[in-house]
């Protein structure tokens, strides 16, 4: 069958509901939870804010409008290579630069549910993604790749979605193994349902924050704060996931969407 052919079906089977959108996105608001960094950095990313222009009032009688504070890296979102250092030299590594073209793709939803209930430490390896493989099928190059933990039934509760204490937050991760397989299968990302792409944790991992560190270095891109990948199947959906084009940007706020056939 044809690409045309592909995308007349595609088109019934969105118009008809045969194939499902499900919202892989958190609500993006005052009360979204924030990456908190330690202390010893002087600037944060801020709570997001959203402020009222008019409300057919005064200021606007025919209309309503908001504005907004809202940092890169805020709720449902994504990283681009250029947010870490060892992504630093691609020059298409920005939100306004890279290819378009690798944001639509199959997704792989690895169901870490039930190990990330019993410890908020988990850390998905290399091995444990060969099981999933085994019973699945194989991860292809040119998908996307997201951990399912449930972690955004805690979104309405900041406390609870760091989950953090002295010894910093406690959420679960990849491990670095994890990451240079999922390159070496040349994915296109990779993504979590916490604050970040890595485990609360992995600051103390070799290299540390290896999702960031690996990923952006091998120009492939970060989503984190998904919801809803309890609605997806393992395989047979598509995820799109497109940034905002902000100039020279570093990550975006996204509105992640998942095409799933039903039934
Ligand atoms: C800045 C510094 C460290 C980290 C992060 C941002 C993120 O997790 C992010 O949102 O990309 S770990
Ligand atoms: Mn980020």
């Amino acid at each position: 069958m044809g690409a045309a052919d592909v995308m007349k079906d595609l088109g019934r089977m969105l118009a008809s509901g045969g194939i499902e959108v499900v919202d892989c996105t958190g609500v993006l608001g005052p009360n979204t939870p924030i990456l908190q960094l330690p202390p010893d950095f002087a600037k944060n990313t801020p709570r997001v804010e959203i402020h009222k222009i008019s409300e057919y009032d005064k200021d606007g009688p025919f209309f309503a409008w908001n504005w907004m504070v809202l940092g890169e890296h805020s709720g449902t979102h994504f990283d681009a290579p250029h947010h870490w250092i060892t992504g630093k030299d691609y020059p298409e590594g920005y939100t306004d630069k890279l290819d378009v073209q690798r944001l639509i793709a199959p997704v792989n939803v690895i169901d870490c549910s039930a190990q990330s209930q019993k410890d908020a430490n988990f850390l998905l390896t290399a091995d444990g993604i060969k099981e999933w493989e085994a019973k699945h099928g194989a991860i292809n190059a040119g998908e996307w790749v997201v951990m399912r933990t449930d972690w955004d039934k805690r979104a309405d509760d900041e406390a609870k979605f760091l989950n953090a204490d002295d010894k910093g937050p406690h959420s679960p991760g990849p491990t670095p193994d994890a990451i240079e397989y999922l390159l070496s299968k040349k994915i296109v990302g990779w993504g979590t349902q916490c604050i970040g792409t890595d485990a609360g944790q992995a600051g103390g991992m070799t290299p540390p924050f290896p999702a960031h560190n690996l990923l952006h270095r091998d120009n492939c891109f970060g989503l984190a704060s998904l919801a809803n990948l309890d609605k997806l199947p393992a395989k047979g959906a598509i995820l799109i996931a497109a940034p905002l084009k902000i100039e020279n940007g570093t990550g975006s706020p996204i509105r992640a969407l998942a095409l799933v056939p039903k039934g």
